[in-house]
């Protein structure tokens, strides 16, 4: 039933002229800055969009568990560790309330895990990379929930209301989750040699795929031009990804460390800095599913929706039990 909504929608936005009477009312509604609620009418396409970009949110939070939950066991204190695992359990928070908000479209979470699980709906190509020290939770920390925020604090004043207020919780969060990943980064850089090391090699591996994150150039992104008339995104992927290089450049330097980019340089007339673009095409094979850490992911969510058949099953029967105790009831009233 669902297989149509994670097709592309990657049309050509409609002109005033081509729109009906009901979508350019939609569309004013837009423009004017209201928020549209689950019961209002909203065109398919934008349902859809939602859909896949609210469900496939909700799928990195989940699956970004994954590469920090490896170091919880091995976290160097125990003050680290219950950090990381606060940390940990708020990414699931965060995958609850975009499923929920997901749920508001008409689709249910069942469906949406399956849609992962089949390989019809993505999740964050950072997450595909693996975590081999202890300065990569710092690196996840501060470049990817940095990237998190750069990306997420505009989508507060997105056009869907129930996406929109999860963001202003889940950006909250992430501002905490960035400056400990931040604080690992001083630690480790301000170190020893050893840990220092460490650090600049977390960094050489996560520059590049956190600058992924943002989607792939404006010329190449599908999605972009109708979800920004939408306002279901706010602002392009390259700006996004400038602004997030310009934000984090002088935070590396003040590290001590160094971005891996030689062409990584400031640019006066910008006012902003010229940098490298990410490998596009390892970008492309990761989001289809061969980036180093895929099936591994995808294995782990599988096994974890299998193990859990039982607690839904249970749920269901239980909630059976109470509707038919409930009918019985009335009925002896009656
Ligand atoms: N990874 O037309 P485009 C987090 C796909 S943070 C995988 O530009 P759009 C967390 C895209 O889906 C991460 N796929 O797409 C942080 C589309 O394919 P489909 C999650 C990507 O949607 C810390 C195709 O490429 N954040 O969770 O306009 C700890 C063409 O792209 C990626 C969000 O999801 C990628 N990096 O723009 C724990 C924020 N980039 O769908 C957790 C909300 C692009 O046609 N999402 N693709 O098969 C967005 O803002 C937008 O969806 C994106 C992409 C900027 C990501």
């Amino acid at each position: 039933m669902y297989a149509q909504m994670v097709k592309s929608t990657g049309q050509a936005v409609k002109t005033r002229a081509e729109m009906s009477a009901e979508e350019g009312r939609f569309q004013d509604r837009i423009d004017a800055g209201e928020k549209i609620e689950p019961k209002d009418w909203m065109p398919e396409g934008y349902r859809r969009t939602l859909i896949r970009q609210i469900g496939q949110h909700a799928h990195s939070e989940i699956v970004g568990q994954l590469p920090e939950a490896n170091w919880i066991t091995r976290a160097p204190t125990l003050e680290r560790k219950a950090i990381l695992l606060a940390k940990v359990q708020d990414e699931a928070g965060h995958g609850l309330y975009l499923y929920c908000a997901a749920e508001t479209l008409g689709v249910s979470r069942d469906e949406l895990t399956e849609m992962l699980l089949d390989g019809r709906m993505k999740y964050s190509s950072i997450f595909n990379y693996p975590t081999l020290s202890w300065a990569d939770m710092g690196a996840i920390g501060w470049l990817v929930d940095g990237a998190a925020i750069m990306n997420q604090v505009p989508l507060q004043r997105c056009s869907y209301g129930p996406y929109s207020r999860a963001m202003i919780r889940i950006c909250k969060e992430e501002s905490f989750h960035q400056r400990q990943g931040f604080d690992i980064m001083m630690k480790m850089a301000g170190g020893t040699a050893a840990q220092k090391r460490m650090a600049q090699d977390a960094l050489d591996r996560f520059w590049y795929p956190a600058l992924m994150m943002f989607g792939p150039s404006d010329g190449d992104s599908v999605h972009s031009a109708q979800s920004m008339a939408w306002k279901i995104k706010m602002n392009s992927n390259d700006e996004l990804r400038q602004k997030f290089v310009d934000q984090t450049v002088p935070q590396a330097e003040f590290l001590g460390l160094e971005v891996p980019d030689p062409a990584l340089c400031w640019n006066a007339s910008r006012g902003a800095y010229d940098f490298s673009q990410p490998d596009w095409d390892e970008f492309f094979r990761v989001i289809a599913g061969d980036g180093p850490c895929n099936r591994e992911r995808i294995a782990a969510r599988r096994m974890a929706w299998e193990d859990g058949q039982w607690v839904r099953d249970g749920l269901m029967a239980h909630a059976d039990k109470a509707r038919a105790a409930a009918a019985g009831q009335e009925e002896a009233v009656a």
